[in-house]
């Protein structure tokens, strides 16, 4: 029996407020209204920007579904979609990347810098025990099924095995379009990732894929340097095994700075480190690491004054609608693969557990599938 223009009842895992566990719960998933989408969730990734919410260096408004690297199912459209049918095709998620120039790829649209922690019209089509429960990021893939604006959906290949692209909603492209497409790395570059989880290791993957000939891999837990090795790094480097500011160290061993320097962390300190670490004429240096939310960075001048290109960018500077089908197609045709990044699988309802991983520093990326 169709589920089309019905409420639909699900579980979800819930954020009622900050520093507290995903709690699973029966919640209501309104129809989708017009431009709008409503999905079947097949798998979706646990994302360090989605702990940042729970950590609350991330301020989004409460209770909601978070969640935003996913793939599923068409379920089914609001009144004026043509982008995506019901039906089998398969489609992955990412922040809401609408098209406006070809200069940029923010969508003024998007949920992301001023979070209302709603769809676009203003609501959300979650409730929960007679609440509102809010949107993340206009995507919200911790739930069986999720309602988002038709922007925020890309349609891919029906045949890509949906649990392993889903990180190419958020996590693989972040890191992997930081380095080909923000920094633009050049062949025979030297290039350096601060910090290895999902998203630096899959700026590695980048680098590697652009033609970097030396690429300094860095984290403080040395059980990742064994992937990071395994994914094109030629020297894996322990910042708290040397007696000096890391800059230095790769100052030297790169006879005054890396070509690109990538920070993959969310630090302050180590977007400093990572700035200072390229080299001061020519280098670039990308900020992909999430800072938290009240925080301002603070630099000399000098830094820039005598030619560093300091970027940032979201979403690896790729624009979701158009770069996901293609990004999809590419690891169909094995361009670059993603399955070192997947360390563990577990079912939705073990939520809790997977991000008890990351924040343990055990996984990669943890998926889970409904
Ligand atoms: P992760 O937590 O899996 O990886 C971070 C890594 O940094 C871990 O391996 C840590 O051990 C390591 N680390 C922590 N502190 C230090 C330190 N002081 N020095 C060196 N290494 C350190 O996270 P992730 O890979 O999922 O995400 C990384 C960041 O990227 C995080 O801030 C996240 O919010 C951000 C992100 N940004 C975007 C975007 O569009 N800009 C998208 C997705 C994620
Ligand atoms: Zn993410």
């Amino acid at each position: 029996m169709s589920t089309a223009g019905k409420v639909i009842k699900c579980k979800a895992a819930v954020l009622w407020e900050p520093h507290k566990p995903f709690s699973i719960e029966d919640i209501e998933v309104a129809p989708p209204k017009a431009h709008e989408v409503r999905i079947k969730m097949v798998a979706t990734g646990v994302c360090r920007s989605d702990d940042h919410v729970v950590s609350g260096s991330l301020v989004t408004p409460l209770p909601a579904v978070l969640g935003h690297e996913g793939a599923g199912i068409v379920e089914s459209v609001g009144e004026g979609v043509t982008s995506v049918k019901p039906g089998t095709e398969s489609f992955t998620l990412g922040a809401c990347v609408l098209i406006l120039t070809p200069k940029n790829n923010l969508c003024i649209k998007n949920d992301l810098v001023q979070p209302r922690g709603t769809l676009l019209d203003g609501t959300s089509r979650f409730t929960c025990k007679g609440k509102p429960i809010h949107n993340f990021v206009s995507t919200s893939t911790f739930s069986q099924y999720t309602v988002v604006d038709e922007i925020a959906v890309a349609k891919i290949d029906g045949a890509s095995p949906l649990e392993k692209v889903c990180l190419i909603g958020c996590g693989f492209s972040t890191g992997y379009g930081s380095a080909v497409k923000v920094a633009k790395v050049t062949p025979g570059s030297t290039c350096a990732v601060f910090g290895l989880g999902g998203v630096g290791l899959s700026a590695i993957i980048g680098c590697k894929s652009a033609g970097a000939a030396r690429l300094p891999a860095l984290d403080i837990n040395k059980d990742k340097f064994a992937k990071a090795k395994q994914l094109g790094a030629t020297e894996c480097i322990n910042p708290q095994d040397y007696n000096k500011p890391i800059e230095e160290v790769l100052q030297e061993m790169t006879d005054g700075g890396v070509d690109f320097s990538f920070e993959v962390i969310g630090r302050l300190d180590t977007m400093n480190s990572s700035l200072l670490s390229c080299h001061a004429a020519c280098g670039v240096s990308v900020i992909v690491g999430v800072p938290p939310n009240a925080h301002k960075l603070s630099v000399n001048r000098m830094l820039l004054l005598l030619g560093r290109t300091w970027k940032g960018a979201i979403f690896g500077g790729f624009k979701s609608k158009d770069a996901v089908p293609k990004l999809v197609a590419d690891f169909m045709a094995k361009k670059f693969p993603l399955e070192p990044l997947i360390t563990h699988v577990l079912p939705f309802e073990k939520i809790n557990e997977g991000f008890d991983l990351l924040r343990a520093g055990k996984s990669i990326r943890t998926v889970l599938t409904f």
